[in-house]
């Protein structure tokens, strides 16, 4: 059968958990999977692979990739024994980056952005969702939201967007956050339709209340917005529970998730997002509930949720080592959470496996087994990167 493409002598793994296929074969056409498996009749560009290992392409469901400035300097107030409340009550913190990205232009925060991207890029990943909340106002909302949508413009990578309006307080509202979030709900969420896809809340004692948080989700759901959370990363204020009451697609961080979160998440079949990232830059002590989650079976996604306070992280590869060595994940069940649980926790059947019809974003890796992905920090193994058919 006549395609565009054929990548032959694979070692190819359809989807995180399978059997891998020695001397596999994908076949594309229009930038979609028309065949992946042993080798077959197809006729096209040949691409031989040289039994390298194949993977899906894979998904950081979690990001705060776009923003200017830089909190280095926070990070050595750290070290000189600053907590991240000191920082951020003494004017630190999120709002010095929403201060830098307020002055940004749009073009700036792309500038800024593309070497990041461009380490994730190399890490092996063809998908990344992006948020906003480092502008807090509608116009610096939306500014956000463009520059990761022009991302795509510069670069073979998929985008998916997340208004975070209600990541902080801006100061212009320090002490009336209840009309803040009015200004989210009335104002932010119908402009970003088009622009973004989900509605994200950090739901914290520093961020915003069960309350408020769930006035922003009925207000998503009212314009059709999907939605997702920030949740129990710092306290248990059930924020899981809240979420899955709204069908949220995934819930983040969840170090402080209880019993009656994790049975939320499986009934709604929220995805549970781990971001061992913020749990070790952070030096966190309490763990999410890994085992339970496990024996529960909910879906767990691994991000990066690359940020410059919590979490300075540009390595998908890097966050599947911190999710095995620090959350003790397996080795399939880190290859899931980029890819099967991560397309899941973005509301995506286009991506994550390589089967029938889905688009052809899948990573070339010069080791043999999934394992190396996991175990070696630093240096990435990946050979070639390929999104939509084509050679990235
Ligand atoms: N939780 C986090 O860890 C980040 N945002 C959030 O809701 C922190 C973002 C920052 O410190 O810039
Ligand atoms: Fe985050």
């Amino acid at each position: 059968m006549r395609c565009d493409t054929v990548w032959t002598r694979a070692r190819l793994l359809t989807a995180a958990g399978q059997p891998i296929i020695d001397d596999g074969m994908i076949a594309a056409r229009d930038g979609r999977i028309v065949h992946a498996g042993p080798p077959a009749d197809f006729e096209g560009e040949v691409i031989d692979l040289g039994g390298r290992l194949v993977t899906p392409g894979l998904i950081d469901c979690h990001t705060h990739l776009v923003f200017a400035g830089n909190r280095a300097n926070e990070f050595k107030l750290r070290l000189d024994g600053a907590s991240y409340e000191d920082i951020a009550l003494a004017g630190g913190g999120i709002l010095s980056t929403v201060a830098a990205t307020r002055a940004a232009s749009e073009e700036a925060l792309i500038a800024a952005t593309l070497p990041r991207l461009d380490a994730l890029l190399a890490s092996g990943v063809t998908t990344v969702e992006i948020k906003s909340g480092y502008g807090l106002t509608l116009e610096d909302e939306l500014k956000m939201l463009r520059a990761a949508r022009a991302l795509e413009q510069r670069r073979p990578v998929r985008v998916v967007t997340t208004l975070l309006g209600a990541h902080a307080l801006p100061p212009e509202f320090r002490d009336h956050p209840d009309a803040y979030i009015d200004e989210v709900c009335t104002r932010m969420i119908p402009a970003a339709v088009g622009l973004a896809s989900a509605v994200d809340v950090f739901c914290e004692g520093i961020g915003f209340s069960p309350a408020q948080t769930e006035r922003v989700f009925a207000a998503a759901q009212a314009h059709g917005l999907a939605v997702k959370i920030h949740a129990e990363q710092l306290s248990n204020l059930h924020g899981a529970a809240l979420a899955a009451r709204y069908v949220a697609l995934s819930a983040d961080h969840l170090e402080h998730l209880d019993a009656d979160g994790i049975e939320a998440l499986l009934a709604a079949g929220t995805v549970a997002t781990l971001l061992p990232g913020a749990f070790y830059t952070m030096r966190e002590t309490v763990k999410p509930p890994i085992e339970a989650l496990r024996a529960a079976g909910v879906p767990m996604a691994i991000a990066t949720d690359c940020n410059p306070g919590t979490s300075p992280l540009t390595s998908l590869l890097l966050a599947m080592n911190m999710a095995a060595t620090l959350f003790r994940l397996t080795v399939d069940e880190c290859l899931a959470g980029v890819t099967t649980n991560a397309a899941r926790a973005l509301g995506r059947d286009d991506i994550g496996t390589l089967k029938l019809g889905k688009s052809c974003d899948f990573a070339v890796w010069d080791c043999d087994q999934p394992a190396d992905l996991v175990y070696f920090m630093g240096a990435s193994p990946l050979h070639a990167r390929i999104f939509q058919g084509k050679t990235a």
